[in-house]
Order: structure tokens, then sequence, then C-alpha cells
């Protein structure tokens, strides 16, 4: 046999392939071939962006060989797959954690530094694909973490906004919006399949026919018509050779359609209706937790299904399976109801387009679909006046108005004479205006139904779904949330990370339950040490980037108290809030009066037309100047507002926090996921037992937890004998005094205006029970303060909560995902693969 010496490593002089190699030379080899032939650059010209792009280059080469071998392994062994369909993936950066789950981090560092270049500079370029709103859209992305992680075949499937979640700015303490041009400078994680493009039709009408076999079918006649375009992102698993897929779709308008008004001359109209089109993938909704009902989100929605389910039945058909085969091929995901328009697209794709009958194609949905519920806020169930709905899905409305038909049937089968549960459970609200229910739609049309965390799906079951859940207990499942310990630990808190790995190894990264490994030091003098000493660094790291981005000088021996999250009334920022101006008040009122130092700090974005949201963030940031610049205050007591919270901050706010406020009114968080990041890099948390507050409390034990606040049962009773916040203002007198220092335009420069709305919501209505929660809160904080000036104590208390957070991974709920409602099975992929690599 001869060998090129070059490409055999067993000789001298061998070459690594430039494009797989992971030895230092050869990536860095391959970071400077990047800058020459991809960026154009040489070292004097190259800026910070060109650097990253030349190393984001080199590690994508990387992953293709996973890439590819994955989709062809998938491919020759037609593997049952997962389809998450989300209308939200807030991804994050994709460099950083590429690096850590390739095991790279540190050799690339490394070299980086050798070519006096610095990886952390390198990292803070990527501009983040923030496709997303909050927990919803970073549950799925740390899902498909663990998906690819736990070598599961699946997919992704989304929409590719132009525009994701927008920047926020503070100008004068309101918040300011900023278009989120995240695609400005490429994206270089991301290919283009326009070969597997796909139509979709919008409006018109239906027509009922009979066809040249003298049967009877129904025809859509749309008046529009879009092209799908997928852009697919590899997702990386952690130390395994599995690359799964990441696909978005992208709104274009159909050539031939242009085509044809350009013939007919309406070149303006031609154009105007490709406008139109590419309309439909342009910006990311801003809500989160409410429904605005807007005509062009439904369309949004369906768009994305369409194009998804479209691309599912071409892979099957590619595989040389039958459609009947559609639901062992595939277990689709429902991401909330945004996607729940699948349900009567899948029946329309298999009745009208390939000729099934009614009954399999409902039992090949049926046995398809299973939806995850995120919340139980009434503005966030989604509806859809008939109207809108029949004007863009006129065939869908029909199939809905069928389907309703026959379930009702089964209803007054199971529940006679009942004719109040009917209109309750009718997938068609009618009570005023004509609404499609979406979530009834998904309930319907999936075999499983789950809430995102233990308490949550007891209240689904007991009052939002209460109907659906007597008529179909056997779908109903709890999966508590999880979040992947690659990003929000490894990634994002090295030093943690490496003191952990020292103690316990480092197969805790994968099996987050050895993490409990780490009770046995709890105690140990020289490993709290070490333990304070890497929260403190973190802390000085965060300090620093206050500093530099808000002018504020914090003090890293101070409690770094952090309430970071989208702000809602439901999420509380204002109690918060009503805790410092209480603490500032005790000192206005007595200047040597001893409190424990605290940084508050708070991070988050409000939807752009939620007023009382947006007057908040306004009150901290008022809070903010008057509490900081007053010499009274005496380094006492800081407010820092970091605006635009993201992927990116987060990961920096999470390795420094010292206190976790999760303060929600109980019964109405979902679950809430910031809760475990926080938990997991040794903050304490202070809450209610709300979400899955209520198992980190469980896992952690009840004495490493301040827990407050009425249970979700206390506000519902309270509620119900008729709430009055009045009673408390009146008989409180810190409280009032905080109220009134509001009120009073104390923090607004004299104006008594301002901020009385929110004073106001809060005496006539105060809908989330603030005033009833106050006391506690403020003094469970009083302990929280008492706790932390014994560090010991402090520091034994963070362990623990760090060391019991191994429920909260995301491959932990992955795994429950896989056994108990999609029933999927891993499938390993190898690097050596001949039917890949000799093609
Ligand atoms: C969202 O982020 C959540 C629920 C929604 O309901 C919508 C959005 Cl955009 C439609 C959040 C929940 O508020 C939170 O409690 C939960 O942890 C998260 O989803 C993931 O399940």
């Amino acid at each position: 046999l001869q060998y090129n010496s070059f490409e055999d490593p067993r000789c001298e002089g061998y070459l690594e392939d430039g494009r797989t190699g992971m030895s230092p030379s050869t990536l860095k080899r391959a970071f400077l071939n990047n800058l020459f032939y991809v960026q154009g650059k040489f070292k004097a010209l190259a800026t910070p962006n060109d650097y990253y792009m030349a190393l984001a280059y080199a590690i994508r080469d990387r992953l293709l060989q996973r890439w590819i071998n994955t989709a062809a392994i998938y491919t020759a062994q037609g593997s049952r797959t997962v389809a998450y369909f989300s209308a939200e993936f807030l991804m994050g950066p994709h460099l950083g954690n590429n690096l850590i789950n390739l095991d790279i981090y540190k050799d690339v560092e490394k070299g980086i530094a050798e070519m006096g270049l610095n990886l952390g500079e390198l990292l803070e370029q990527e501009e983040e694909p923030g496709l997303g709103n909050g927990g919803l859209g970073r549950l799925a992305a740390c899902y498909l973490d663990s998906l690819a992680t736990l070598e599961i075949p699946s997919l992704g499937y989304g929409i590719r906004y132009e525009f994701g979640i927008f920047d926020q700015e503070i100008e004068d303490g309101w918040q300011v919006e900023i278009t989120d041009k995240w695609l400005r400078f490429g994206n270089p994680w991301e290919i283009a399949r326009p070969e597997w493009a796909v139509e979709v039709k919008l409006g018109g009408h239906t027509d009922h026919y009979v066809d040249d076999h003298g049967r009877y079918r129904i025809r859509w006649v749309p008046d529009q018509q879009v092209t799908g375009i997928p852009y697919d992102t590899p997702i990386l698993g952690c130390q395994t050779n599995t690359a799964n897929t990441l696909r978005l779709w992208t709104a274009e308008a159909p050539e031939s359609f242009n085509f044809n008004a350009f013939n007919s001359g309406d070149y303006l109209g031609a154009v105007y209706e490709k406008v139109v089109s590419e309309n439909i993938s342009k910006v990311l909704y801003p809500n989160d937790d409410s429904s605005q009902g807007k005509k062009l989100r439904l369309t949004q929605q369906y768009f994305f299904v369409s194009c998804s389910l479209q691309d599912m039945i071409r892979i099957l058909v590619g595989q040389e399976l039958p459609l009947e085969k559609f639901h062992e091929k595939f277990a689709v995901q429902l991401n909330d109801t945004h996607p729940a328009i699948a349900v009567a697209e899948l029946m329309r794709l298999l009745i009208d387009m390939h000729h099934m009958s009614w009954d399999s194609a409902w039992s090949i949905t049926q046995r398809t679909f299973a939806y995850t519920n995120h919340t139980l806020l009434p503005e966030a169930l989604e509806r859809w006046p008939v109207e809108l709905f029949g004007s863009l899905l006129p065939r869908h409305l029909e199939i809905i108005y069928e389907l309703n038909d026959r379930f009702l049937d089964e209803v007054r089968i199971k529940f006679p004479e009942d004719d109040s549960r009917l209109s309750r459970m009718s997938l068609i609200d009618e009570s005023g205006e004509r609404y499609v229910r979406m979530a009834h739609l998904a309930c319907v049309g999936s075999h499983a139904i789950n809430g995102v965390a233990a308490l949550h799906t007891e209240l689904l079951k007991q009052d939002v779904l209460y109907d659906f859940y007597q008529m179909y207990p056997g779908k109903f499942q709890n999966k508590t949330n999880g979040v992947t310990p690659r990003r929000f630990m490894v990634l994002s808190n090295p030093a943690l990370t490496e003191l952990v790995t020292s103690k316990i190894g480092d197969t805790w990264i994968k099996n987050l339950g050895e993490l409990q490994k780490l009770e046995a030091w709890a105690d140990n003098p020289e490993f709290q040490q070490q333990w304070r000493q890497i929260k403190q660094a973190n802390k000085q790291e965060l300090a620093a980037y206050i500093q530099k981005h808000n002018g504020i000088i914090v003090d890293p021996n101070s409690i770094f108290d952090i309430l970071a999250k989208r702000f809602h009334e439901y999420k509380r920022q204002y109690l918060d809030l009503l805790h410092i101006v209480t603490l500032y008040n005790r000192i206005k009122a007595n200047p040597d009066i001893e409190i424990t130092p605290r940084t508050f700090i708070f991070g988050g974005k409000a939807a752009p037309g939620y007023f009382m949201a947006k007057l908040i963030i306004k009150l901290i940031n008022s809070v903010a100047d008057v509490i900081n610049r007053d010499p009274d205050v005496r380094g006492r007591l800081k407010v820092v507002f970091l605006k635009n919270y993201n992927v990116k901050l987060a990961q920096r706010i999470y390795p420094a926090a010292d206190l976790s406020e999760q303060i929600s009114t109980a019964g109405k968080e979902a679950s809430g996921t910031g809760n475990m990041k926080f938990a997991l890099n040794g903050a304490l948390t202070i809450g209610t037992l709300d979400g899955a507050n209520v198992e980190i409390r469980e896992e952690v034990g009840a004495e490493n937890f301040f827990l407050f606040g009425l249970t979700a049962e206390q506000v519902y009773a309270k509620r119900a004998s008729g709430y009055n916040p009045m009673e408390y203002y009146n008989s409180n007198a810190e409280l009032r005094l905080a109220l009134d220092r509001i009120a009073s335009g104390f923090f607004s420069h004299g104006d008594t205006e301002l901020f009385k709305p929110l004073v106001d919501s809060l005496l006539h209505h105060d809908q989330y029970f603030l005033l009833a929660d106050y006391q506690s809160y403020i003094d469970c904080q009083e302990q929280v303060g008492l706790a932390y000036r014994d560090q010991d104590r402090w520091t034994h208390m963070s362990i623990l909560n760090a060391a019991r957070m191994g429920k909260f991974s995301s491959d932990r709920s992955i795994q429950d995902y896989c056994r108990e409602i999609w029933k999927v099975e891993p499938v390993t992929i190898t690097l050596e693969n001949s039917e890949v690599t000799d093609s």
C-alpha cells in the first residue's frame, strides 16, 4: 500500500485535513485561511467581526461531517423522528456553545491567544439570533440541545424572522424599541436549501366538485400563494457525533405569481405582491404570555406549519414510506397553541391532497400530535375571530366545523343532556362574537397534553382545561421544564465548572444528577472558600459590566439581588420595587440603620404595547436615579437596570447572582426556567409557591429556600371572598409610606401624575395580590439579609442549591418526553461511515 505522507497520520510531515482536523495547529491554519479566503482580509485590516467570522467558519466546517453523517444515517435507517413545532427558538449565540459541545473550547482559546487575540472578545461579536420572547422560546432551544446530546433524531421547525425580538434601549428611563437586524453581517451558521422550497396557499374560497371518478371532493381556490424557503442550522450534541437540524422558513413571493403579473404589465402590482409575501416572516411578535389576534400572526403560524408538514411528507415519501405511516415516522410536539393549526392542516393534506379517508386521516393526526400548554393566563389563550380565520383559511374552517360536529357528538355520548358543557368545550366560542379556540383544537387533535410544572399541570386539570380532563383523563401528563447545563453552566460559568469537575469528575455535564456528590463538600471550609471566591470573581465581572454600561459603581461584597425576566404585572417586578422603597424609607427615617448592603439588579423587556409594564421600567429607573445619588444611603443600596436583557446578558448574570427573585403571584407562572438557571449557579431563591419553584424547593430543601406569600389556593379563596387591597394600605404603615412616596412625585421630580396609574392599580384592583403578599415578602427579605451575614451558612446553602439541581436538566425533561409521549429511541452516529464518506 502506498500512502501519501501528508494524509497519513503515521507519516512524518502529515498534514491534518484543514476542514475537519482538531489539532491546535490545524485549527490555527483553518482560522487564518478563512480570514484570507472568506473574509478577504489580512491581520492589519481585520476587524473583530472578521476574526469572529473566520473562527465561526472554521467551527462550522468541523460540524459538517457530523451533520451530514447524522442526516445520512437517519435517512438510511428511516429513524423515528421528533418534530418540535415552535413559533420561537431563542437560541442565543452559537459559537461558544459549539466549542463547548465539540469539547475544544480550551484548545481554541489557547490557539486564539497564541495569535494575540482574545476568544472572549470574538465571542462577544456574535449577534445572537433572538427569535423568541422569553421562556417558551428558550425552552425550545434547551430542548434541541438535549435532543442532540441524547442522540434523538429530531428536527426543530419554526420561522426565520428577519427581525427577532427588538433591542431595548433606555432613554430618560423609558424603554425604547430598536429593530433587531441580526442578519446584518451575515449568518455563518445556516445553509439555505432552496431546492426544498414549498408552496403555501392563503385566502380565497373552497370549491365542492365531483372528480373524474365520480367522487365528491373539495378544492381550495386560494387568492394568494407564498413560497417557503428552508434555512438549516446544525444543532450539535455535547460530546457526541449527533448534529440535528433546526429548520426555519423564510417567506418569498413565488416566481410564477410574480411573473404572471409582470407579463400582464402590472409591474408595481407584482412587486407589491412580493412585498406582501415577504412580510410573513419579517418580524417576531414581541408579546410574551399574551395574544394580539392579528391576521399576520395567524398567517405566520399557518405558513410555518404548512411548510413543515409538507417537508415531512417529502421526507417520508423520499424514504419510500406510505403516508399511512406518518405517525410512525414522526412525533410532532406543539409548543403551545402557536402551531395548533397543524391539526387542521395535516387533515387537509391527507384528505384533499392525498385522498385519504376522513377516519384514517383523523387517526393518523391524533397519533401524530402532542400539545404542551405554557400558561394559565386567560389573555394568552389564542382565539381567532371566525370571520378572520375563514378569510385566510377557508378550507381549514370547514375542517374544524366537521371536527367539531364529530367531537361534540362524542361529548354528548359521554355527558348526555349537558348543553352548557357542549358550549364550554366547543372548538368554536359562540358566547358573543364567534371565535376558533386553538387550545381546544390542540386538545382534540393530540394524544397527549402536558403542563410544564407539577402545579401548573394540576391547575390545568382543575381549571383551564377541566372539561377536557374529564373527557380525556388519560391524555394529561406533567413534564416539568428543564434547562441545559452546557450553556447555562459549562459555557457561562467556567470557573465553577472547573471547581465542580475537580471534585466529582466531568460526567455531571451529561448527567446532572451527579451534582449531588457535591453535598459531601458543602461544609468543607476549603471548598467553601473556593466556591465563594468564584462567586466573588463572577460578581466583579458583572460589576465591571455595570460600570461600563450604566456608569454605576456597585460593591461586589453586597448581596447581588437579581430579578431578570420579561416584564409583566404577574411577575411582580413592582413588589421588588416596594421592598427597595421600604428599605430606602427606613434609611431616610434613621440614617444609621443597619442594613445588609444590597445591589438590586433588574433586566427584562416589556411588550411594546404594554403600558403598565413600560411604566414599571420607568419607575425602576426613576427610583434608581434617586437612591444611587442620595448620600444618606451611603453604599447600602444600589439599583441597576441592565438594558436589553437577552441570552448573552443572561449568561453573564446567572453566575454573578446571590439572590434569585422568583416572586410571581402563586398560580400564575406556569413554570419559570430562570429560577433553575440561577439556582444551578449557586444563587439562593426568594420565591412563592408558584410554577417550578414548588419543585425546586422540594429538591433543595425548605431550609435552603426563602419562601413567602400566599399559596395558589389562598389566592383563589381571597379573590372569591372579595379581595380589598385598600385594607392592607390602611393597616400597614410601611406599605403606606412606600406607596405614598411613589405617589408624591418624590421619584418623578415632583410630578404626581406620572406614576399614578401604578399606584391606583394597586390600591383599587391589585389583580396580582402585591399588597396581600407585601409584609410576607418584606419579612422574608429580612431573613435573607440576616442569612447573608453568616457567610459560611450562606455558602453551605448555595452549594446545596447547585448540588440538588439534577432534576432540572433539560436532559431529564427530554428523556421523560421520549419515554412517555414520543416513544422514540436514540440513534448512534459514527464518524466513520463508508456510505457517507465514500460517496
Ligand atoms: C412564554 O414565554 C411562556 C408562556 C407563554 O404562554 C408564552 C410565552 Cl412567549 C403562551 C412561558 C411561561 O410564562 C413560563 O412560566 C414558562 O417557564 C415558559 O413559558 C416555558 O414553559
